[in-house]
């Protein structure tokens, strides 16, 4: 295995406790694997070279567990970080798993659930403080329908503003710091789930009271269960300067939430993810939000978590290569054009543009070669070029 692929902090590769510890349970079958207590995981995860492991409250500490528990568990976790020199980057609540939240959480139509689900929320974020995350992920996984029988689909909307607010005061009062990222997913565990997918976080996000403390954190899976181009998406959140934090797995489209490992289902999508995440100088996590095949046992996990930072290293290298390539630039030099903008508007300038002449014909009949972009593309990411 050569050294270039060797994953280092700087990388800042991440996994949630429930990536690595996933027992493959499924809804027809029973797990797989037997439970990986935390502090073993973050063990793994040192071996690894892993830099990151994020968590839900339940991950870590369950969700009966008296004070003094809690704080024992903290406490030998922190030393297993230490240990193996992992950092908590992110942290998140379950806000999903017990049956209270059979309804939604933020969104349930019992307002003592809603006020459950922010006071859940709330020690979760103490429990990310005293790890060290700076970044609190909200995954609404339980806020949507079977039937829309059930509320009124904008009082969900305005039920989960008033909760985000709340939690970012929260934030604000306890001098945490965090950022906070909306995580999309258009469906499963819900028939349907609320915010679908990144594009209606971004519209959701402006209608908050403090917009700038709150951003997103696209999957690959959700957006290619929407059937959506993932790096697409990335990159409006990226331009709104609300890329937060970003879950990186795979997806084939058209099928349940299968979190495969990074690049196993499509490398070709996953390239130009990596490209843009490099091209444009995104600095944060790069998590890993992904479990393992269910015929695996744990020699079989660490494949798996070798294998999604060991091909996004390779495809990071493959873009740079990309960037370099003098027949590809000299394409995409001809072919791209630049970002000049037709101009500010002004009386005189409409009146220039109006009256210009466009070579119609002439314009629409140069071809762009990007039949050999991409063939060159093809053969990098095959590795022939
Ligand atoms: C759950 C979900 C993920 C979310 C996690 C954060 S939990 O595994 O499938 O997409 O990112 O709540
Ligand atoms: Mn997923
Ligand atoms: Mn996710």
């Amino acid at each position: 295995m050569s050294d270039a692929y060797q994953p280092q902090a700087a990388h800042k590769f991440s996994f949630g406790l429930w990536t690595i510890s996933n027992r493959g349970r499924d809804p027809f079958g029973e797990p797989v694997r037997d439970p990986l207590p935390p502090n073993d995981a973050v063990a793994m995860l040192g071996e690894l070279g892993a830099w990151g492991v994020n968590l839900h409250d339940n991950d870590l500490v369950p969700i009966d567990a008296t004070a003094t528990e809690r704080d024992t568990i903290v406490r030998e976790f922190k030393a297993a970080m230490r240990d193996h020199g992992v950092v908590c980057p992110m942290a998140t609540v379950s806000l999903f798993t017990d049956p209270i939240f059979k309804d939604g959480a933020f969104t349930a139509n019992d307002p003592q659930v809603r006020a459950y689900a922010i006071q859940k929320t709330m020690s979760a974020m103490d429990l990310g403080a005293e790890l060290g995350a700076s970044t609190f992920v909200l995954w609404g996984g339980r806020e949507g329908t079977e039937t829309d029988a059930c509320r009124r689909p904008d009082d969900a909307v305005k039920r989960l503003r008033d909760a985000v607010n709340y939690l970012c005061e929260y934030n604000i009062a306890q001098g945490y710091q965090y950022r906070f990222a909306m995580e999309a997913k258009p469906n499963e565990p819900r028939g349907d789930i609320y915010m679908a997918t990144t594009g209606n976080y971004l519209g959701f996000i402006p209608t908050l009271d403090h917009p700038e403390m709150v951003g997103v954190n696209p999957e690959v899976a959700h957006e290619t269960m929407a059937g959506l181009n993932f790096t697409h998406a990335v990159a409006q959140a990226w331009d709104a300067g609300k890329l937060f934090h970003i879950d990186l797995n795979d997806q084939n489209p058209g099928r349940y939430d299968q979190d495969f490992r990074f690049g196993a289902a499509n490398p070709r999508a996953a390239f130009f993810l990596v490209k843009f995440l490099e091209d444009v100088g995104y600095d944060g996590p790069r998590h890993f939000d992904a479990h393992a095949y269910r015929t695996e046992d744990y020699e079989g996990v660490k494949a798996f978590a070798r294998g999604c930072m060991r091909t996004y290293l390779i495809l990071k290298e493959k873009a740079a290569r990309w960037n370099a390539d003098p027949e590809i630039q000299a394409i995409v030099k001809a072919a791209h054009g630049d970002n000049a903008p037709v101009g500010r508007f002004s009386a005189d300038a409409a009146r220039e543009l109006a009256n210009r002449t466009f070579d119609r014909k002439t314009i629409a009949a140069r071809g762009l070669a990007y039949e050999q972009l991409d063939q060159l593309t093809t053969e990098i990411i095959l590795g022939v070029r």
